[in-house]
């Protein structure tokens, strides 16, 4: 189905198309998330989550690479509910929506492909200064837990989760407040995702080694490029099981890439010239399927979707997910 398919249903749905946005999860301190990707119907293609950025409608596109297969068409739930993440929290190999609501109540999709399965509450809610800023499996299970900030003093949590049930929790002190997290990732190949943090102030990468709820371990990164760059996301760029590193320069949106050893240290890297300022890196994934190796999701202010199909640190071919013009917004989806 096409871009103006995908209109055209949402017309005859009755709802009223102002935009899409491909929302990314803006936690405490506005930390930064990734674009809103998942594998939804278990087929180990990424798949896409828009929001329709008038408050009208969910959307998912079943993707093969840059080309759409299917799509569907949910009901959004209101301005109050913040999509927080992408994650499969049942373990079932599709991707579910996390949400959370500004009373902080947390509450999943859990989805079959382009339809909503179960909808149901995660736990309690931990109150409205807590925000979910990142999932991974952080045990290994196969199901992704969840990563929490609180706003007001920066401190951590972690929730175990099997499905919609919590099965444990742990608490951290914050690590300073110019620490904010830019993902998640495995960084030590012990098929446990970790926290990837960035020090605001001096620049650097720094990494805690997760064992469920437990820290195993912390380390910074292998070189500190400076403050002039951003770490813009973590991805496994070289399909080897071990989270590869993203930078963004400020300024001059050079993006710089490095391959990632598990002991924190830089195998190698590579630099690809700015796409311009317009341009926004959302997210790496694997639209081509888990065995190859990752692409990134750009979106252009004009609501340009584009796909960078990778080789390691080399941009091997391109792809475009279409353009549906100026009213397909992005950044934040307004958060
Ligand atoms: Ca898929
Ligand atoms: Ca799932
Ligand atoms: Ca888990
Ligand atoms: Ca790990």
């Amino acid at each position: 189905m096409s871009f103006m398919k995908t209109l055209t249903l949402l017309a005859v749905c009755g709802a009223a198309v102002i935009g899409y946005a491909m929302e990314a999860a803006a936690g405490a301190g506005g930390e930064p998330g990734t674009g809103f990707v998942g594998d939804f119907d278990g087929d180990n293609k990424s798949d896409i989550l828009w929001r329709n950025t008038g408050g009208t409608a969910i959307a998912v596109w079943i993707m093969d690479g840059n080309t759409q297969q299917s799509a569907g068409v949910m009901a959004d739930p209101g301005a109050d509910w913040h999509i927080r993440g992408v994650a499969d929290v049942d373990g079932d190999n599709k991707s579910d929506v996390i949400w959370q609501n500004d009373s902080g109540l947390p509450v999943a999709w859990l989805m079959n492909g382009t339809a909503i399965d179960s909808v149901g509450v995660l736990n309690n809610s931990p109150g409205s200064d807590w925000v979910i800023v990142a999932s991974g499996d952080f045990d290994g299970d196969t199901k992704s837990d969840l990563l929490w900030r609180r706003t007001s003093d920066g401190f951590v949590a972690i929730w175990r989760m099997d499905g919609l049930t919590r099965l444990g929790a742990g608490v951290f002190d914050s690590p300073g407040a110019e620490f904010v997290v830019r993902g998640t990732g495995d960084f030590n190949k012990d098929g446990n995702a970790d926290v990837l943090w960035q020090n605001t102030t001096e620049g650097y990468g720094f990494t805690w080694l997760m064992s469920g709820t437990s820290l195993s371990g912390w380390g910074v990164l292998g070189h500190n490029p400076g403050t002039d760059w951003d770490l813009a996301l973590a991805a496994d760029l070289n399909t080897d099981q071990n989270s590869d590193l993203i930078w963004r320069h400020k300024t001059n949106g050079i993006i710089g890439l490095w391959l990632m050893d598990n002991t924190l240290a830089i195998s190698s890297s590579g630099v690809l010239a700015s796409p311009g300022a317009d341009w926004h890196l959302l997210s790496s994934n694997h639209f081509g399927g888990a065995t190859t190796d990752s692409d990134i999701l750009l979106q252009n202010d004009n609501g340009h979707g584009f796909l960078w199909f990778m080789e390691g640190v080399s941009r091997a071919s391109f792809g475009s997910l279409g353009n549906p013009g100026v009213v397909w917004a992005i950044k934040n989806g307004g958060e």
